[in-house]
């Protein structure tokens, strides 16, 4: 099925409320807007109504008695690990509420409910249900992580060298259409030290040695230093490590990234877990009201879910390469892409493909509604500022 059909389907959703009255006049708006509902009056008929219908939706009521929505959704992650559950409450200073969103609640509606704010929120909804499933395709057909082993002589010593020796690359982002017009570059650690030779070395040192916000800072410094010299339009996409969200200095306007933060894309990625990132929201919001904007990066090959979705609300994707890889020859990938693209152009979010390396793949995911390319083909990462080609 392609995107569009998908999409035609009747979606399901189904509204937990004890206040009857209440539950059946928003089954009736959902109902009229073309969505199937099944309306119950307790958490008890709700887990009984998961456990044996499928529904892309669950819209529930945070205060009911017996069990509240909060307990619901934690009764539903034992079934369905991906339905987005939607609360709802008429209680705007509730702390559950925002508690709720961390344990992995999609968001919640402050009672009374307009249309518009329910029509809306279901149609994100929704998607994000499609985006779940499809994620988690892309996870089975990519395989699961493997995770880090390490030796730990002498790190102290190497990761001191590194800090010292350590500089940033940048490649280049293209515009999908206009033929290679620079659209940003990310910024990517490069280390001179041997014995921690790949970015991945130098974070996994810093992270047993507890040095992560200094390593951060460092790189956010350095990134940023060469940057501001840029007088034009061209953005900076900057990887953060989710540690770094905790990080003061990330969101002190006096910092050097902040002082350009409305040139920057902070990149945060899908392959660690950002829900035991504590008040994550409330961070993500300060940093949006400096200027940044966030994409949510390696996109299919991470954690499956949609808690980057529901905490981050980024502006911008990145598909992981290892989807991009061989994407011509392969139409399961191909699909899985396509849907993606289609649905974060409904969701207003810009998609990037990383990791392109042969025309084919470039072409492929032009036709699948990409909008931004990265990858050797253009420009491999190396010294300020690489040219890009369009071969
Ligand atoms: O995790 P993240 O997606 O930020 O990592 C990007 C990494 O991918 C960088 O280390 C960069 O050097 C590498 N990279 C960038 N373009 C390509 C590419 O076309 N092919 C491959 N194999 N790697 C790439
Ligand atoms: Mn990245």
């Amino acid at each position: 099925m392609t995107a569009s059909a998908e999409r035609r389907v009747r979606k399901r959703i189904l509204i937990a409320d004890d206040e009857l009255a209440l539950g059946r006049s928003l089954a009736r708006v959902l109902t009229n807007a073309g969505y199937e509902v099944v309306t119950v009056g307790d958490g008890e008929a709700a887990v009984e109504a998961i456990g044996t219908q499928h529904f892309d939706v669950v819209l529930s009521d945070i205060q009911m008695p017996g069990m509240t929505g909060v307990d619901l959704l934690r009764e539903i992650r034992v079934h369905d690990l991906d339905v987005p559950v939607v609360l709802m409450t008429a209680d705007p200073t509730i702390e559950t509420a925002a508690l709720a969103v961390e344990l992995g609640a999609l968001q919640y509606l402050l009672k009374p409910i307009s249309v518009e704010v329910l029509l809306q929120g279901m149609e994100r909804a929704t998607k994000l249900s499609q985006m779940a499933r499809i994620k988690r395709q892309a996870m089975e057909l990519l395989g699961a992580l493997e995770p880090q082993a390490g030796d730990r002589a002498g790190l102290m010593a190497s990761f001191d060298r590194c800090l010292g020796s350590m500089w940033m690359a940048f490649q280049p982002i293209v515009r999908s259409e206009s033929g290679a017009g620079v659209y940003g570059y990310e910024a990517l650690l490069r280390s001179r030290e041997p014995s921690l030779p790949h970015p991945g070395a130098v974070l996994e040192a810093a992270e047993r040695l507890d040095r992560l916000p200094e390593l951060g800072r460092k790189l956010r410094a350095l990134a940023a230093e060469t940057f501001a010299s840029r007088n034009d339009d061209a953005l900076l996409f900057f990887n953060l490590h989710t540690r770094d969200l905790l990080d003061p200095d990330l969101s002190d306007p006096a910092a050097p990234l902040s002082r350009i933060a409305p040139r920057v894309i902070l990149e945060i990625t899908e392959r660690s877990a950002i829900d035991d990132v504590k008040d994550i929201r409330t961070r993500v919001a300060a940093l949006r009201a400096m200027g940044f904007r966030i994409a949510v990066d390696d996109l299919g090959a991470g954690y499956a879910g949609l808690t980057s979705f529901a905490l981050l609300e980024p502006e911008i994707v990145k598909l992981d390469m290892s989807l991009v890889r061989g994407v011509h020859a392969s139409p399961v990938k191909a699909k899985i892409i396509g849907s993606m693209t289609g649905l974060c152009k409904d969701m207003g979010l810009l998609v990037v493909a990383e990791g392109i390396e042969t025309v084919e793949e470039r072409e492929t995911l032009a036709s699948l509604g990409c909008d931004l390319m990265q990858g050797y083909l253009f420009a491999r990462p190396g010294p300020p500022f690489p040219m890009a080609v369009w071969p």
